[in-house]
């Protein structure tokens, strides 16, 4: 039984939690810790976990009754931990992003390559949803010919706290995009461009100006679109639509049954990640646990592409700062990242 040290106990925490103590096997929670006790106190008497918070990061970490580590704090915290489970030589899973900084970024990266081992897994999720793996197949099979465009769609009701800002629709929200495109069309990204649309009147957080359109450029050519709505008041939604030479391949509409009622006919639709991503986080984290049970590196998302997230990131929001197009460049791609 892989024995798992939880930091941070938000949202993703309690998805997460519930997934390894009531969906997935092969993993328990033997060491929890948040910087608001309170928190720490809620999850272990929600999952009944029967254990005492830790008193810091770095006695969760050095415990010997933690065999790997989940980072789910804040999106600006996860360098610390991550850093700190690698030196004690920990397997590592942090919610995305890996970090917000490029430097901090390339910081873990570095003392990964250092390790001469992969210890890391970036929680995106997406690559696990199986319309995702779907559509993947469907692409690199050949089906729709060389994908040329593409149109997403990434939707939330209302900004999921009080400090959510206008970075963090790129950093938080876009950085899912990001991940994924690439990987669905097999390239690395040429340039990035990002634009305020008309602003939302409803919107009531005060450091937050959305919604904003971004253009991802591959290097192949191939060109994604991105609208980003986070007070879109109906629900989360999520769409990928890709235009190859010879036909179309997106994600099915709403992943939900359809229901004719009271002269209607409608789908209803989640209002958090976790209702439409539900299957892949649970997938996401089976592999996590199976692989490093078994003494071998993550085979999910590495450090290196949270790495190239955090750069292709830092460019989206340099264009939207300076209504540029603005290039991209990632460097020499380290041997363990392979
Ligand atoms: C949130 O942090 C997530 O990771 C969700 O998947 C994303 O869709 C949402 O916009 C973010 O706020």
């Amino acid at each position: 039984m892989l024995r798992f040290g939880v930091i941070g106990c938000g949202y993703i925490c309690h998805v997460h939690v519930n997934d390894i103590v009531n969906n997935l096997h092969g993993a328990k929670i033997t060491a929890i810790y948040d910087v608001n006790k309170k928190s720490a106190e809620q999850v272990i008497s929600e999952f009944k976990l029967g254990i005492q918070p830790s008193n810091s990061i770095d006695e969760l970490i050095e415990s010997p009754e933690v065999d790997a580590v989940l980072v789910f704090s804040r999106n600006d915290t996860h360098t610390e931990p991550i850093l700190k489970s690698l030196a004690a030589d920990k397997p590592v899973f942090t919610e995305k992003p890996l970090a917000t900084t490029v430097e901090e970024a390339k910081q873990i990266v570095d003392a990964e390559v250092k390790k001469g081992k992969r210890l890391i897994q970036v929680g995106f999720m997406r690559r696990y949803d199986p319309y995702y793996q779907e559509l993947k197949q469907t692409i690199d099979k050949g089906e729709i010919g060389a994908p040329l465009l593409g149109y997403c769609r990434h939707f939330a009701p209302a900004p999921p706290n009080d400090y959510y800002k206008t970075s963090d629709v790129i950093n938080d929200t876009f950085v899912h995009e990001i991940s994924v495109i690439s990987w669905l069309f097999n390239d690395e990204y040429q340039s990035v461009q990002v634009q305020y649309a008309r602003p939302n009147s409803t919107n009531t957080a005060s450091e937050l100006q959305e919604p904003q359109v971004a253009t991802l450029k591959l290097k192949n050519g191939a060109i994604i679109n991105t609208y980003l709505n986070i007070n879109s008041h109906y629900g989360y939604e999520v769409k990928c639509q890709v235009i190859g030479e010879t036909g179309i391949a997106e994600l099915p509409d709403m992943p939900s049954t359809r229901i004719h009622k009271d002269e209607k006919i409608y789908n209803s639709v989640p209002i958090e990640s976790g209702g439409r991503f539900a299957k892949a986080f649970q997938l996401e984290f089976q592999d996590f646990i199976d692989h490093v049970s078994k003494g071998e590196e993550p085979a999910g998302p590495s450090a290196w592409t949270g790495y190239m997230a955090a750069i292709t990131c830092a460019k989206a929001t340099e264009s939207l700062q300076t209504n540029q197009v603005v290039d991209i460049t990632f460097g020499e791609q380290p041997d363990i990242y392979k």
